[in-house]
């Protein structure tokens, strides 16, 4: 259903691999050496300079050295962290990923974009706002709240009562982030956002354990 959403708005799905360098996955979005993501903590490395992928970024690290702008994907995909299974959290997960690259990007077609892909995920009424965040790899960043689709925004036990549930990240693509993918910032500027489907698909189908996501089990599965 994100896909057919995307596409619908003229954009393309991109893949990439899920063996990354660090290159692609850490040093080229702008995350230094020092940085706690790069903690083996939290990343699983395959050598010294290789690792499974902890977002699909580098999907779009790749399509920005090989194509010129105007630029318009989504890479939705696997990606790996190295957390505890509960049920909230999975060493394995999926995230969808957009990078938008054009003259004139504004943070105005953020919003619009997002704005337009809420409506249609999670109904004609749903509201969105921004709030001040920060990523490595976008300046300004922002987390992206949708109303809550079963209360409206009152509050009630999906929303915790806040009547918003935060589901994208988001920001202007920095412009270190350009220049590295082989961009000139002086001439081009873009947007780009993040979110995990996991989390998506819960609150859509009330689904209140991850777990459940990748068992097999047929109970489950037969449901849907
Ligand atoms: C989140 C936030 C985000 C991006 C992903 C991105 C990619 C490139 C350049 C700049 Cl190539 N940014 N991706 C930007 C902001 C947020 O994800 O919470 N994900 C689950």
């Amino acid at each position: 259903d994100m896909e057919e959403i995307f596409i619908g708005m003229g954009f393309s799905i991109a893949e990439g691999p899920e063996v990354e360098y660090d290159l692609y996955n850490f040093q080229k979005l702008n995350i230094p050496e020092n940085h706690p993501a790069r903690d083996t903590q939290d990343t699983f490395y395959i050598g010294e300079n290789v690792l499974l992928r902890s977002q699909t970024s580098p999907v779009q690290v790749r399509v920005m050295e090989h194509q010129k702008p105007p630029i318009r994907i989504i890479s939705p995909g696997r990606v790996y962290r190295s957390d505890a299974l509960d049920a909230t959290h999975s060493p394995l997960f999926h995230q969808l990923e957009g990078l938008v690259i054009d003259k004139g990007i504004t943070m105005g077609a953020l919003k619009g974009t997002l704005e337009v892909f809420a409506k249609k995920m999670f109904g004609d009424s749903t509201q969105i706002r921004f709030r001040p965040h920060h990523f490595p790899f976008t300046e300004p960043s922002c987390e992206i709240d949708v109303s809550c689709f079963r209360c409206g925004g009152k509050g009630c036990p999906m929303c915790k009562g806040e009547g918003w549930i935060e589901i994208l990240g988001g920001g202007m693509v920095h412009p270190k982030v350009l220049k590295t993918g082989g961009i000139d910032p002086e001439v081009y500027s873009g947007f780009a956002f993040g979110m995990g489907l996991e989390r998506l698909v819960m609150f859509r189908f009330n689904i209140d354990d991850m777990r459940l996501l990748y068992e097999n089990d047929v109970r489950f599965l037969s449901q849907f």
